[in-house]
């Protein structure tokens, strides 16, 4: 049984029983009582807990004592387990439902007014009807627990780009996951006793009956109601469902963007830094990348790599006609397999203080974690991520959940960038998009102008990854690495992304990059992580009108010659090879791009225009990158 509300456990395996005494010993310091003084917010609250009935409404104010009381209390009713406070300080560990381990972009929906105005690729229920049948499902679902009120904001509170939520939620999990994620407390509520607008977000982790399990957004109300899971991109509101769904909805109508993209900031010898966004699709790379150490010969010259957001930007055009971005998060949930000490040490570094650790293993001889990758000794006594004994040397199964995750504060990144409060954000040189490849697309190579960057984007596929439930694998279209996360009617998506190339009259250069691209074996070719960074650095000798570039079918390409390989076990012919394109594959791709963008009968001119030019350069051979007539100016 549910300790808090007599239903079934759903999951959450070794959870303690409450009992009554122990309830009563769970109270917050008159201190942190507080109040936001806002009609508005008031009325809402109070009718949201008519419907779900809490026995107690407690305000988070984001200070450490709370904190570390409601830390306490996920410890005490087993929904937590502390971790090895000298080697991991104020670090925990938390299972999710063995079912609810990622999004679940099936029980994701976008309800405005008209399904077309949310899209071919968005579910879509009308709102009235989908507020009544949740409405059902909230109806008591909080009674005998806490209903926690998380005033955040998006973004630096005071900053043009800023954006105000609450969340309402049952979980302590989702409460001190937003405490790291998003700027809890006094910055928000200043804003809302001043009358700021704000995000209605409704939360219940409810009895986790994954089948009546919704991440719903209802865009014209400034609202999202989800219910029935704990898992990350599903409950932690201000995260994918406001910063990208809301905001880019949002973003439509104010005349800015919100894109599933890192931002990082590389700095040259010289001391000055330019600024980069990159969107990729979940389990991509994005914190990989954002938080890149140079390789030593890099280093050693004085080049430095700072993040300023490893998965959300939201942009915006300055007054010098430039593009400005914010991260408006404050903390990393990053993908824990895979991150060790040579891959990304830094975002290592940012896992050992205050960080939640999720569906990870754990190392039952020091009371720490462990996941695939994270060192070349398997875990031998240990417990895998559905909390069963596990010794990697014997087991066949993973320790960790391939989507386990680390919640961590950005202040914690040895690489945070200077500008990450900065209010205005940070001017962009270059916009990436990528993805994972096998075959098809190249190491890397540029748009032509602002709207082939935005065909660029739009025409995207990648490989599904385990962010999300469903088959991995699987090449799928994914434009601007947004098809889960845009709020309304991609068209329309694409309308304002060539609308706002029109407003940015210093516009930033378009590339396309692919780090996974394999060879006969299946191995990647590219070394990728640090080593990207020679690949960023032929991007800024462009955007500087440092090198030429090569024209071809899809774009323009490096000469082979200008991404410095020094210290690398690259043959030039390899180097070729990533490069390299190949017509037939092509010509499959251009297909798949024309059935994809047929889907919306209301696709910009302009993109259709773009498919028809890359469908003539097909028919044109590649060009010879030694052929002087080919290279195009710089
Ligand atoms: P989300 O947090 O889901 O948005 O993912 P992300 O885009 O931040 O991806 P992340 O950086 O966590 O990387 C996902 C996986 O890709 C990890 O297992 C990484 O080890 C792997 N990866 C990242 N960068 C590279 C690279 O340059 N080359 C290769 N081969 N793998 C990479
Ligand atoms: C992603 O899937 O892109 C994530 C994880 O960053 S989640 O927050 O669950 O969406
Ligand atoms: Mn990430």
């Amino acid at each position: 049984m549910c300790p808090d509300t007599g239903k079934a456990e759903a999951g959450h395996r070794g959870r303690k029983r409450l009992n009554a005494e122990e309830n009563e010993r769970v109270h917050f310091k008159e201190e942190n009582k507080m109040t936001i003084n806002n009609q508005a917010v008031e009325t809402w609250i109070g009718e949201m807990a008519e419907m779900t009935r809490p026995d107690r409404i407690v305000y988070i104010d984001g200070s450490k004592e709370q904190i570390e009381e409601l830390r306490e209390l996920a410890v005490r009713t087993g929904e937590m387990i502390r971790l090895n406070q000298e080697l991991l300080p104020d670090c925990y560990y938390y299972r999710t439902s063995p079912k609810d381990v990622a999004r679940d972009e099936k029980r994701t929906l976008i309800c405005t007014k008209t399904r077309e105005e949310a899209g071919p690729t968005n579910n879509w229920t009308d709102p009235q009807e989908m507020y009544a049948k949740m409405k059902k499902l909230y109806q008591g679902c909080m009674k005998g627990r806490t209903m926690y009120v998380i005033p955040f904001s998006m973004g630096v509170p005071g900053s043009p780009f800023a954006k105000i939520g609450i969340e309402l939620t049952d979980s302590v999990y989702v409460v001190l996951n937003m405490c790291i994620m998003t700027r809890v407390g006094a910055g928000a509520v200043r804003l809302l006793e001043e009358g700021a607008d704000f995000t209605r977000c409704l939360h219940s982790k409810a009895d986790l009956n994954e089948n009546e399990k919704y991440i719903v957004h209802f865009p014209e109300d400034n609202a999202i109601w989800s219910i029935n899971s704990a898992y990350g991109g599903n409950v932690l509101l201000g995260k994918k469902c406001l910063a990208l769904r809301i905001a880019s909805f949002m973003g439509r109508n104010e005349g800015w963007m919100a894109e599933h993209m890192l931002i990082l900031g590389i700095e040259n010898p010289q001391g000055e830094v330019k600024y980069i966004c990159a969107a990729f699709p979940s389990a991509c790379g994005k914190t990989n990348l954002a938080m890149l150490i140079p390789p030593e010969l890099y280093r050693k010259q004085g080049y430095k790599v700072w993040t300023v957001g490893d998965d959300i930007a939201w942009l915006r055009v300055g007054e010098d006609g430039r593009l400005w971005a914010v991260n408006p998060e404050n903390g990393f949930f990053g993908v824990a397999p895979g991150t060790n000490d040579r891959s990304n040490p830094n975002a290592l570094a940012t896992t050992k203080r205050g960080t939640i650790f999720t569906n990870v293993a754990r190392n039952l001889d020091n009371n720490t974690v462990w996941w695939e990758r994270l060192d070349k000794e398997p875990l031998v006594n240990g417990e895998d991520w559905l909390g069963r004994p596990w010794n990697g040397r014997e087991s066949e199964e993973k320790g960790a959940h391939p989507n386990s995750r680390f919640t961590a504060p950005a202040e914690n990144c040895p690489c945070v960038s200077s500008e990450f409060n900065s209010l205005t954000g940070v001017p962009i040189s270059a916009i990436v998009f990528g993805g994972r490849r096998a075959k098809t697309e190249p190491l890397v190579y540029e748009a032509r102008n602002w709207n082939h960057g935005v065909f660029m984007g739009a025409s995207m596929s990648s490989e599904t990854t385990a962010a999300a439930n469903g088959a991995v694998g699987v090449v799928r279209h994914d434009p601007m690495a947004m098809l889960p996360f845009c709020g309304y009617n991609m068209a329309d998506y694409f309308r304002h992304w060539l609308e706002m190339g029109r407003q940015v009259t210093d516009p930033p250069k378009f590339f396309h990059v692919n780090w996974f691209r394999t060879d006969e074996e299946g191995a990647f070719i590219w070394p990728g992580f640090g080593e990207n960074l020679r690949v960023l650095l032929w991007m800024l000798d462009r955007c500087e009108h440092k090198v030429s570039a090569v024209k071809s079918p899809i774009g323009f390409q490096p000469d082979p010659r200008d991404i410095d390989l020094t210290g690398l076990d690259i043959a030039p012919e390899t180097m070729k090879k990533l490069l390299s394109i190949n017509l037939d594959i092509w010509k499959d791709e251009a297909a798949g791009i024309e059935t994809f963008f047929s889907q919306f009968p209301d696709l910009p001119k302009e993109l259709a225009e773009e498919l028809t030019t890359l469908k003539k350069n097909l028919l044109i051979p590649t060009a010879n990158p030694r052929n002087a007539s080919s290279s195009i100016a710089v």
